[in-house]
Formats: structure tokens, C-alpha cells, sequence
């Protein structure tokens, strides 16, 4: 645990066993994660699967948390969620029941084998991008332009709002 809290992005996803039940039960446990408020979540989307087309729409959305978790004892902890979500990934890029990313944790830059943040692609998604700028239309990530910029610039994968 570090001493100062720090302000963390978490993208979710979910494209199998009722997705939005997925992520709604997953902001509440990223909420009750020791050491770590949940601050805000975005509305949830739907959009097209990015990779392999034969599998069904995701539903994704942001959480912002507040955490004293240093980066990797959160990231175990965001895999003991996905566990709980008996999280199954058969196929590289194919469907699963839960996915919880770290985007962002603070300004800290991580290349780890099992964490790199920010996360790699995550600029280049429209599915991340909206949710991130709905709970965070101002924030500017050092080395990129602003996020409506870089959401302008991806392909959009017919990304639409949902009610929760
Ligand atoms: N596609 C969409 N639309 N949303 C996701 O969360 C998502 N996650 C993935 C891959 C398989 C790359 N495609 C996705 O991991």
C-alpha cells in the first residue's frame, strides 16, 4: 500500500452472460476494494467487437477510483474480481465474461510484463475514449492531444450509450 492515494482509471468490459449485470456488479466491487473508493463510473456503452467479428456486441464503461493499492496489488485484485465473474477467455481477442483494465494510475508511467500503463491501446479505442471523457472531459494524458481529439481520430465500431 503507498502512502499517498492516487486517482486510477479501470476500463470494464463484457460481451457474454448478461454484460451489463457484469459490469453493474463489478462497479460495486471495485467500490468495496480495500483501501479504495470508487469516485465516479461512466454510463455504460454498447459497441462491435474490435478483432474477431463472431462474437456478440461488448458493453464497456470507466470507473475512476481513489486508491492507496499500489499498482500491482490493485491489479491482483482486479484479476480476483474477474475470477468471481468466473471469467472465461477461450480465444486470444475473443468474447469474455468480465475484462478490468487499469488505464491509468495517476501519471505513473509502468512497463511490466504483466502491467503496462497507460494502457497500450487504449488510445485508439472509441469503447474506452467515450466512457473515459464522460467522467473525465478534461483530462490530458502526458505525450497525447486532448481525449476528444484522439476520440475523433478512432473508429467508432458503432459505439452507442445505454441505459444501465
Ligand atoms: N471490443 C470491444 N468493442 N470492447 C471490448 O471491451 C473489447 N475487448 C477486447 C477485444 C477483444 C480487443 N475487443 C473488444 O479485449
Amino acid at each position: 500500500m503507498s502512502a499517498a492515494p492516487q486517482t486510477v482509471y479501470v476500463g470494464l468490459g463484457s460481451n457474454l452472460d448478461n454484460p451489463k449485470q457484469q459490469l453493474l456488479r463489478a462497479f460495486n466491487e471495485l467500490g468495496e476494494l480495500p483501501h479504495t473508493e470508487l469516485v465516479a463510473r461512466s454510463s455504460l456503452y454498447r459497441s462491435h467487437p474490435l478483432g474477431p467479428a463472431d462474437q456478440p456486441d461488448y458493453i464497456n464503461a470507466v470507473a475512476c477510483l481513489r486508491t492507496s493499492l499500489e499498482p500491482l496489488e490493485l491489479l491482483d485484485a482486479l484479476q480476483a474480481i474477474e475470477q468471481a465473474h468466473r471469467r472465461v477467455r477461450v480465444q486470444h481477442w475473443g468474447p469474455r465474461t468480465l475484462d478490468l483494465d487499469i488505464l491509468l494510475y495517476g501519471e505513473r508511467q509502468i512497463d511490466q510484463p504483466r502491467l503496462q500503463v497507460p494502457h497500450p491501446h487504449m488510445f485508439e479505442r472509441s469503447f474506452v475514449l467515450q466512457p473515459l471523457s464522460e467522467i473525465a472531459a478534461d483530462l490530458r494524458v502526458a505525450g497525447h492531444g486532448p481525449l476528444s481529439d484522439l476520440l475523433a481520430a478512432c473508429e467508432q465500431l458503432g459505439l452507442e450509450r445505454i441505459a444501465d
